[in-house]
């Protein structure tokens, strides 16, 4: 997520969408199947605020963002968009906007306060996550629950490092799984275990930008820990689609399946063998990672093994057996995705804790070409036809239908009230980026079957606080009112004929 200097000023690109890219091509809005689905996304704690309301016990984002708050901006999300005690205007907002699917994430510490095996549950919590499914389906939007978006609680981090104890964890995830089946599996249709395992290893367990940045303490060890962290995470989430499966799936007829995060990365030099070479290798150590043995049911991809050596945990045979009797139970392949990348093949040796296969990544190629225009962040471009190649590279590779269950970007000078509302950037990316996913369908015959925005509204943005602004709604942080944005209209409007002249 480093920042690089772009060329372009913010008015430019909403001008002209800079020639130099490419991308100055109109929004086609070209056709969506009929059954297509059109949602929004959220999570727990960039949401709710009510940080310790009705017995909510603190998570580890709740500690993070108070003990040392230049972490995230000098902000936390005690409050944020207040949703635990504004769920209703919430809900009758989406349905006002005419959609169809609700992503959101449930607070493990909500409703289980120390989040372990034996602790008690907190009915109030489960009371509220009772009350959003029920209004969400009385308004005709179906809930879809994410168990994990970043929020472990702190008393398990405490206790034995939460995923750095894989046998722990597994543990205590699987009993929380368990709850949230039994408890909201009547209605909830659609499962996420993991948003991001990548995030959650990688930037939570070695560059330390997010919670618990557990990099920074004495005595951790970036060599190995984040593969540990992916390890325990790969793991549980097997263990948890089984559970699913075995004891909750044939009366409730659901489905289960994780959320995956990637770019999609270009050559920066694209005469060079080496660099096409590290664009792939890349895309296999960010996806390839969990996407091989989740949904292949197989080990870590051999180019992983291969370069990582030990510091890749081994699968014992039990586990092995495990990832392959559940490879074929997750239904769908959950892609967050925002932009696209050229990667460069490094000379020099790498650092002894590089997880990257040795490949320095930019949003330049040789010849100065950017990726694509950029957004309200340095590293997220608008670049569609990366989208596009992501959306095959994935289906070749895994063979299952696609839910973009996360898309989206903040403008350009968003900060600006003005800009945010009538937010011209946001609606040509997400133009351009439905046109990928119409020609990813009807000309290359990839299986995509829904799109959730991110985000249904401004919220907290992890490291960055309130700076970015992803909403399609905004939300004016001193007084949370919302007031949609251009683009939640745009939206709104283009699912509706999109869909109806499709063929
Ligand atoms: C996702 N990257 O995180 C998360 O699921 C959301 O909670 C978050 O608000 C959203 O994207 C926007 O950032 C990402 O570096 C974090 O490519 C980092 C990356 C991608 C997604």
């Amino acid at each position: 997520m480093a920042e690089e200097a772009s060329m372009f000023s913010a008015a430019d690109i909403v001008a002209q969408y800079s020639p130099l890219t490419g991308h100055d091509l109109p929004v086609r809005n070209l056709p969506l199947p009929p059954d297509f689905a059109w949602g929004t996304a959220t999570s727990a704690y960039q949401i709710e605020g009510g940080a310790l309301q009705d017995g909510k016990g603190k998570s580890i984002w709740d500690v993070y963002t108070h003990l040392e708050p230049s972490r995230t901006n000098g902000q936390n999300a005690d409050v944020s968009c207040d949703h635990y005690n504004r769920m209703p205007e919430d809900v009758e907002l989406m349905a006002s906007l005419g959609v169809d699917v609700y992503r959101f994430s449930i607070a493990w510490a909500r409703i289980i306060p120390l989040g372990g095996r034996d602790d008690p549950a907190n009915e109030k919590g489960i009371a509220f996550y009772n009350h959003l499914i029920d209004r969400l389906l009385a308004r005709g939007i179906q809930p879809v629950a994410t168990l994990y978006h970043w929020d472990t609680p702190q008393a398990l981090y405490e206790r034995y490092g939460a995923m750095l104890n894989t046998d722990e964890f597994r543990a205590d995830f699987e009993r929380y799984a368990r709850l949230c089946f039994e408890r909201f599996g009547d209605r909830v249709k659609k499962w996420v275990t993991f948003n991001e395992p990548y995030i959650s290893s990688i930037f939570a367990h070695l560059n330390g930008t997010l919670a618990p940045g557990h990099c920074r303490e004495a005595g951790t060890d970036t060599k190995t820990e984040p593969w540990r962290v992916g390890h325990t995470l790969l793991l549980s989430h097997a263990t948890v689609v089984e559970v699913y499966a075995k004891e909750f799936q044939s009366s409730q007829q659901g489905e289960i399946s994780v959320v995956l995060n990637g770019h999609y990365y270009e050559p920066y030099d694209a005469s060079k063998q080496a660099d096409i070479d590290a664009a792939e290798r890349r895309m296999v150590f960010y996806i390839g990672w969990f996407g091989d043995p989740i949904y292949l049911g197989k080990d870590y991809p051999d180019e992983m093994r291969e370069y990582l050596g030990s510091r890749l945990p081994a699968f014992t045979a039990e586990e092995r057996e495990l990832l392959r009797r559940t490879a074929h139970i997750n239904a769908f392949y959950g892609m967050n995705h925002y932009s696209t990348k050229y990667a460069r093949a490094l000379p020099d040796p790498p650092a002894d804790n590089d997880w990257t296969g040795n490949i320095e990544e930019s949003a330049v190629n040789s010849e100065g070409k950017e990726v694509g225009p950029v957004s309200g962040l340095g590293w997220l471009r608008l670049a569609p036809e990366g989208f596009r190649k992501l959306l095959n590279w994935v289906w070749r590779r895994y063979h299952l239908p696609i839910v973009i269950t996360e898309n989206g970007c903040p403008c350009p000078g968003e900060d600006d009230v003005a800009v945010a509302v009538d937010d011209k950037f946001r609606q040509r990316y997400l133009g351009l980026y439905l046109d990928a996913i119409s020609r990813a369908i009807y000309t290359d015959g990839v299986p995509v079957t829904g799109y959730y925005v991110w985000s249904l509204m401004d919220n907290f943005e992890w490291s960055a606080g309130y700076g970015p602004r992803y909403g399609i709604v905004h939300v004016d942080f001193a007084t949370l009112k919302r007031t949609p944005k251009n683009s939640a209209y745009y939206l709104r409007d283009t699912f509706k004929s999109r869909r109806a002249t499709s063929t």
